[in-house]
Parts: C-alpha cells; sequence; structure tokens
C-alpha cells in the first residue's frame, strides 16, 4: 500500500506543490508535481524531486557529533549539548559575550524552526557579532526597500501574471527558478506575457537562458546597473514620460530624484554601461509606454559595489511609471500569517536606522543588527578586545558562501568553539566541535512563513510532516531552544518547552492578547505549529492552521491588490521616492562615470538549475553527466589568450585553475564561474560532490569591495587575470 502525500517543496522560493508517495514501511516512491497545487499546477524543477534523495542520503547526519582527540565521532545529544555549555561558558566568562558570533545560511529562511526560533538564541546570547547569508545576497533591497516603504521585506513584487513588460536586471529565473518573488514555474509565466502580446527584457552581461527566451538582451557591464537605472530616470524627466498615476498621491521626494538624475545622461552613462544611448532611450521610453510594466531586479543587482542605489532605483522608475501598486504593475502582497506591511499601524513606522554600530575591525555599519558576513573572517583572525573566538553557524556553509573563503577558512580552523547546526559534515561543520544534526525535511511540517511575503499571488499552504521522526532525532526548533538555553546559563539540561512557552507568549503579548488565553486557545499544539496558527489567526485573512489542513493543495487567496497608502510604515507615512542615504551615496556613483573597459577581465557568477548554493551537490542524479564548474570565457577572449583545456584565474585574493568552457554567452572582458563548488577539502563527509569537487569560485571574491550602504558583498565584477593553465 502506498499513500500520497502533497507539500511544499522546501528547496526554492518557488514554493510547489508535491506530490509524495510513501509505501507502509515509509519509503519514498514517486515524487511529482502536484497537479491540483493551487499555485503550481504541477510544475517541478529537477531539484523538487530529489527531496527523496535527500532523506535517503548515506551522508547525510543522524546523531551528533563531537570533537574527540581531534576526531568527530557521533555523540549522545546530552553529550552534545552538555560539550558546547562546558566550552561555551568559561570562553564567555574569559572574553565576554561578544566573542561568540552567530552566523545564519539560508536554509533557514525554508524551514518555520529556522525562521521563528534563531532569534531566542541570538537574543540568550547578547552577541553584537551576528552575520547572515542575507548580507552576501539581497541586503541592499531590503535597505532600499525599508527607507523607501519603512519595512525590510516591503518590496513590491512584478505583477507576473497581469503585466505587459517586464524590464528584468539581474536575475536568471530560468534557472533560480525565481527569488524575492515567488511564483513556481517562473519560465512559464514570463512566456504567457510574450503569448499575450508584451515584452520581457533581460538586462544580464551573459546570454542566459532567460535572456535567450525573452523578447530582448541587453548585455550591461558587470556592476553598472544603477548607471543604466539612473540613465533611465533621466529620460523620463527630460522626455516628460513621468507620470505617477494613482500612487502620486503618496510619494515624496520626485525633485530630489530628478536632481539626482540630472548629471546621468544616456550618453554619459553608455561607455560605462557598454548599453548605447540609443537603447537607454528606448527602454526608457518603452518603459514608459507599456500599458503596464514592472521593472524588476536580483541578484545581480544586489551583490555589486552600487547594490543599493541599484535596488532603489528598481523601485524609483517602477513609481515614475505609474507602475506602483497597479495591477499589471509592481504591487505588494498580503500574506495570510501577517507581515511588518501588515501588523502595528498603518502609515505609522519608526524608520529604519542603519549603521547603529560599526564592526571592529573594519568599521563597517551594521543593517538590520547585523554586520556584513564579508566582515566575518577578519573578526575572527585579527587578535584585540572583542576578537571572535567561538561561532554558531546555523544551516549555512560561509566557508565557500562568502567573498574570500581562504581566508575565512584558515580563520574557522583557529576558534576555541565552532558549533553547526547542520545535516552533513561540508566544508564549513568539518571545523566543528559539536554537530548537532538537522532533521530530515520530511520529518517536519512547512509552511512558507518567508516567501509568502514576497509571493506574487496571495496563497497559504500548509504541508504536515510526510514521514514520523527519524529514531534518536532532535527538531530543529527543540535544538535552538536549548542552544538558547545554554547561552542563558540555564544549563545544557533545560526544557526547550521553557523558551517555546515564552515564544508563544511574548507573540500574544504583542498582539495586545492575553498569554494564558492564547495558550489555552491553541492547545495541544506546541512548537513552529502554534507560533503558525496565531499568526494565521491574527493575519489579514483570520484563517487557522486546521482550516490550512483541510486544504493539502493549499488556499488560493487571489491575486496581489493595490495597498497603498496602507502598506506603508514609513515615518513619514509616505514612499520615500529620495532617502538621504541613498540620494548621498549618488555622489559616489557620479564619481565612478569615467570608469571604462579597460581590457581586463571581471567574474561574474551562475546559478545552475540543478544546484542549490553549496549544499545539494551530493544528489548524484543532479550532479552527474558534464562538469559544470567551469570558467566561461568568449571566443574572442579565449584566442587573444590562447586559452587551453584549463584557466589559471587569480584576483587580489585568491587564485585557482578551473576548467575552460568557451562561449558567446559571456561578454567580452567577462568571465563567469559558478559558485558552492570545491568540495575536496580534508574531512568533508560528502562522498558524491567530492567526485565532483569542482572549485570554490569565493576563492576569488574580494572581501574588501561591498555596498557601503548596505555592506553587501560584491561577487559580480570582481577584477580578475586570465592565464593558460
Ligand atoms: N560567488 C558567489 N557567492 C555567493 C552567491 C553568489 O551568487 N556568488 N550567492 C550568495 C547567496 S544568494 C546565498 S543565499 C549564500 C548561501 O550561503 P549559505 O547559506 O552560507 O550556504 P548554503 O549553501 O545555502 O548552505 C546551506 C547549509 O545548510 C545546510 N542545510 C540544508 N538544509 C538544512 C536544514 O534543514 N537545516 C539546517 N540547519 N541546515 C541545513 C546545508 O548542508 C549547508 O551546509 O551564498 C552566497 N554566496
Ligand atoms: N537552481 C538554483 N536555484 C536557486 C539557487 C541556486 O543556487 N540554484 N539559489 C537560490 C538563491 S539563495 C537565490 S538568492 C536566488 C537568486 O536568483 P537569481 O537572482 O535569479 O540568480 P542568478 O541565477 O544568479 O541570476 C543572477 C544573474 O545576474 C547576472 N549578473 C551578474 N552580474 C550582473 C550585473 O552586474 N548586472 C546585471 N544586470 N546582471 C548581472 C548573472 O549573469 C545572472 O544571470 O536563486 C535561488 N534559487
Ligand atoms: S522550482 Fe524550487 S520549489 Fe519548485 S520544485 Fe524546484 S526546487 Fe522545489
Ligand atoms: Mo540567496
Amino acid at each position: 500500500m502506498t499513500a500520497t502525500h502533497f507539500r511544499t517543496c522546501p528547496l526554492c522560493e518557488a514554493t510547489c506543490g508535491l506530490s509524495i508517495e510513501v509505501g507502509d514501511d515509509g519509503t519514498i516512491g514517486r515524487i511529482r508535481g502536484d497537479m491540483d497545487d493551487v499555485f503550481s499546477h504541477g510544475f517541478i524543477c529537477p531539484k523538487g524531486s530529489t527531496v527523496k534523495q535527500l532523506h535517503e542520503d548515506p551522508n547525510r547526519l543522524r546523531t551528533p557529533m563531537i570533537r574527540r582527540d581531534g576526531e568527530l565521532v557521533p555523540a549522545t545529544w546530552d553529550e552534545a549539548f552538555a560539550e558546547v555549555e562546558r566550552r561555551l561558558m568559561p570562553l564567555i566568562g574569559a572574553h565576554g559575550r561578544d566573542a561568540v558570533a552567530i552566523y545564519l545560511g539560508n536554509p533557514n529562511v525554508h524551514n518555520l524552526s529556522g525562521l521563528l526560533y534563531p532569534r531566542f538564541f541570538i537574543r540568550a546570547m547578547g552577541t553584537r557579532n551576528i552575520y547572515s547569508a542575507s548580507t552576501i545576497d539581497q541586503r541592499p533591497k531590503e535597505v532600499s526597500s525599508g527607507l523607501m516603504f519603512g519595512a525590510m521585506l516591503s518590496h513590491p513584487l512584478p505583477d507576473l501574471d497581469r503585466t505587459d513588460y517586464v524590464l528584468m536586471l539581474g536575475a536568471n529565473p530560468y534557472e533560480s527558478n525565481g527569488s524575492l518573488a515567488t511564483a513556481p514555474d517562473w519560465p512559464g509565466r514570463l512566456e504567457a506575457i510574450q503569448g499575450r502580446g508584451g515584452k520581457v527584457v533581460v538586462v544580464d552581461p551573459r546570454r542566459t537562458k532567460t535572456a535567450e527566451a525573452a523578447s530582448e538582451h541587453v548585455a550591461i557591464r558587470p556592476g553598472t546597473d544603477a548607471h543604466l537605472l539612473l540613465a533611465m530616470v533621466h529620460v523620463l524627466f527630460a522626455d516628460g514620460l513621468v507620470d505617477l498615476g494613482a500612487a502620486g498621491e503618496y510619494v515624496t521626494g520626485v525633485e530630489t530624484v530628478e536632481q539626482a538624475a540630472r548629471e546621468f545622461t544616456p550618453e554619459i552613462v553608455s561607455p560605462v554601461c557598454g548599453i548605447d544611448a540609443t537603447t537607454i532611450r528606448r527602454l526608457a521610453h518603452d518603459l514608459a509606454g507599456a500599458p503596464t510594466a514592472c521593472v524588476y531586479g536580483r541578484i545581480g543587482t544586489c551583490t555589486q559595489e552600487f547594490g543599493t542605489i541599484a535596488s532603489w532605483l528598481v523601485d524609483v522608475l517602477n513609481t515614475l511609471t505609474g507602475n506602483l501598486d497597479r495591477p499589471g504593475g509592481a504591487m505588494w502582497c498580503k500574506p495570510a500569517a501577517g507581515s511588518p506591511t501588515t501588523r502595528g499601524k498603518p502609515r505609522f513606522g519608526r524608520g529604519v536606522k542603519l549603521g547603529r554600530s560599526h564592526s571592529r575591525v573594519r568599521g563597517l555599519p551594521e543593517t538590520y543588527s547585523e554586520f556584513p558576513a564579508a566582515c566575518l573572517a577578519e573578526e575572527i583572525d585579527t587578535p584585540g578586545d572583542g576578537q571572535v573566538r567561538a561561532l554558531f553557524v546555523l544551516g549555512g556553509n560561509p566557508a565557500l558562501s562568502v567573498p574570500n573563503s581562504g581566508r575565512l577558512q584558515a580563520a574557522l580552523g583557529t576558534l576555541d568553539l565552532l558549533v553547526s547546526v547542520d545535516i552533513y559534515v561540508n566544508e564549513t561543520s568539518r571545523h566543528a566541535d559539536v554537530i548537532f544534526p538537522a532533521p530530515s525535511s520530511l520529518t517536519r511540517g512547512h509552511y512558507d512563513l518567508g516567501f509568502y511575503q514576497l509571493s506574487i499571488r496571495n496563497v497559504a499552504n500548509y504541508s504536515p510532516p510526510v514521514l514520523p521522526p527519524e529514531p534518536d532525532a532532535m527538531d530543529e526548533w527543540k535544538i535552538l531552544c536549548k542552544l538558547a538555553l545554554i547561552a542563558q546559563g540555564m544549563g545544557a539540561d533545560a526544557d526547550p518547552a521553557v523558551v517555546d512557552d515564552l515564544a508563544i507568549r511574548g507573540m500574544a503579548e504583542a498582539a495586545g492578547r492575553d498569554p494564558d488565553e492564547v495558550v489555552a486557545e491553541l492547545a495541544p499544539r506546541v512548537g513552529p505549529e502554534r507560533l503558525l496558527d496565531f499568526m494565521l489567526r491574527t493575519g489579514p485573512y483570520g484563517l487557522t492552521l486546521d482550516q490550512l489542513l483541510e486544504h493539502p493543495h493549499g488556499l488560493d487567496l487571489g491575486p496581489m491588490e493595490p495597498r497603498l497608502p496602507d502598506v506603508l510604515r514609513t515615518p513619514s507615512g509616505m514612499v520615500e521616492l529620495a532617502p538621504e542615504p541613498i540620494v548621498a551615496d549618488v555622489e559616489r556613483l557620479r564619481a565612478s562615470l569615467d570608469r571604462r573597459a579597460n581590457g581586463g577581465f571581471v567574474l561574474i557568477g551562475r546559478r545552475q538549475v540543478r544546484s542549490n548554493n553549496s549544499w545539494m551537490h551530493n544528489v548524484n542524479v543532479l550532479v552527474k553527466g558534464k562538469a559544470r564548474c567551469t570558467l566561461q570565457v568568449h571566443p574572442d577572449d579565449a584566442a587573444r589568450l590562447g586559452l587551453g583545456a584549463d584557466a589559471k584565474v587569480s584576483s587580489r585574493v585568491g587564485a585557482l585553475i578551473a576548467p575552460v568552457e568557451i562561449t558567446d554567452a559571456v561578454m567580452p572582458g567577462v568571465v563567469s564561474l559558478p559558485h558552492g563548488w570545491g568540495h575536496d577539502l580534508p574531512g568533508v563527509e560528502l562522498d558524491v560532490a567530492r567526485a565532483h569537487a569542482g572549485v570554490n569560485s569565493n576563492v576569488l571574491a574580494d572581501d574588501t569591495l561591498f555596498d557601503p550602504i548596505s555592506g553587501n558583498a560584491v561577487f559580480n565584477g570582481i577584477p580578475v587575470e586570465i592565464a593558460p593553465a
């Protein structure tokens, strides 16, 4: 006998529905796209069905590990928590709490426990040294949206299903399946736009699959999107195309934007971007002339030197063309479990403060209570007061993910204590003193709390666990609660329920409810499901978790609807079109206008549909076939350099040798290498990944390059030298 379970795929931001066959004995059978899923209608990518391989992976950790005499060996949960306490408390006693750093990786945002419980551990640890994958990813967008609309995740989303025109920069949803705009089957939705007579224009230094399928591909020199977009703003003003539409009533700062753009004519930015002035003018006119349109920028526009300015200008263009908050334009969703844009008082907010403190070594500003991940290595390897001596890595792999990862890898080896919560002994956790195994995703409930806040349709879908807990497994939220209790000084034996009760009570109080009453109402639920149930009940649709359980294919709550002005949480209650810190940074952009291609090379990244950052290369069905970790080089450049099978790539901070793939998909002067590879390090226990090791591109990424407003790392446009190897 087999039963079919329906479940939202937790592997990327697209939230596809999976249909999973499970035998009586708990073996996983076929996995397909759920045809009845209200959002994905059967769409699935090659990664979706590999939740089976991940679950069955013999390398996946199933018991805690402790380092004894230099070796990682299996241990009991009690031993592992006791070991953390034994080593952490004296360290805090001797060096203070700032000597402990916490790094949160990307999978936390795909996991209810990882979204809801790290905050208690962070609070209990009381350290200023908090780092996450956000500052090697989307922080610039979080800063621009925070300043413009009042909340970190208040990004306007491209209304893909109704728009007539998309201008997409620095995104490749045909491989990534979309990011900061949740939609299953981005490719199908983009094709539908063209099918109904609309246009999709892709701005990218590489002719990606998305660019190939688009109506038009505009090749751009890496790191110059801000120049291009500001010139488009210039054209809108100069040619009298500005029309804010209905949103205009709630927008302030238009004149300041006009002034900021005054100098940025298409002719002036053209040689910087490598795009001719006529094209820039036409792009501005097309955008303004389309019946509805949206500008969408993603990681290519964030992980660059002018990331915050570029992210800001995306929404400036949406606003100036009257597309902000109108169907077919850039809109806000209304998530069922609530968000900062549904909680609190409409048009009332404290505003986003940046740089309330600065990192110890380089003095980079904090954003949203975190320091840039690019600072982590120097905080560990630079002696002095406040030096980081212990690190907790929650669901992350900074050894491969952060810039100048060679330096970080060396630093990890010098820590007095490294604790990982992970599913593998990988490039980071191989240095750990204690590893806590996160349970298989199939044994936990799932609700995409994070990505439903960025969803182009309002959808709510809860998936109960497919399988019972494995023997000797511990829920990830319990691991995090235990770590919080240890950090608090309550000891390794303390009951995680204590933290969980504080969590629901805190949430009830914040919502103005009586905690006892709330706890009684939600009984017997505990853990993330209890918190979720409360968030749904107090959310904008007043749903309950029981209601969602009755809808295994999800509840469709409709398309995005206009939300201005109530969505705003800025102190002014207005859309701040010209936030002071960003406008001030335009001076730096101006100073870069004399930069030209100088015959040297710059490196960009490359996501691939069969990868997931650094961690799914241990799945054989995904890595088999042709090696994918190749250096793409334009044929003219390859000929000029006389490149053979392999090339040596060097940057200011590191060097590596990579196999060469000659293709005219990349612009001349630009080379591309995917990130997240380089699995052949000593101690890594990933048998499949090791056989397809590849090289780690972040050995080349320069940690001294960053976007100064957000502190975000630069991965695109890294100067490199290329030579035959
Ligand atoms: N050069 C370059 N570098 C980049 C990027 C780039 O484009 N170019 N992209 C950046 C981006 S966007 C991101 S998000 C970061 C990602 O950077 P990280 O978040 O540091 O790295 P991941 O590869 O996502 O690592 C995820 C880790 O979580 C573990 N894991 C998987 N599932 C679970 C779970 O359920 N629980 C727990 N506790 N652990 C789990 C995996 O084994 C793996 O070790 O990389 C960044 N680095
Ligand atoms: N299969 C798969 N899916 C993923 C991931 C994965 O690793 N694999 N990672 C997930 C994560 S964590 C994230 S954050 C998202 C990211 O999702 P996307 O942003 O769609 O990611 P990429 O595919 O890296 O697309 C970035 C594009 O920017 C281009 N680019 C580079 N530099 C520049 C530049 O200066 N300007 C412009 N305009 N373009 C530039 C690159 O050539 C690339 O095509 O994907 C998520 N989905
Ligand atoms: S696109 Fe993302 S959510 Fe959909 S099946 Fe693939 S990995 Fe899962
Ligand atoms: Mo990311």
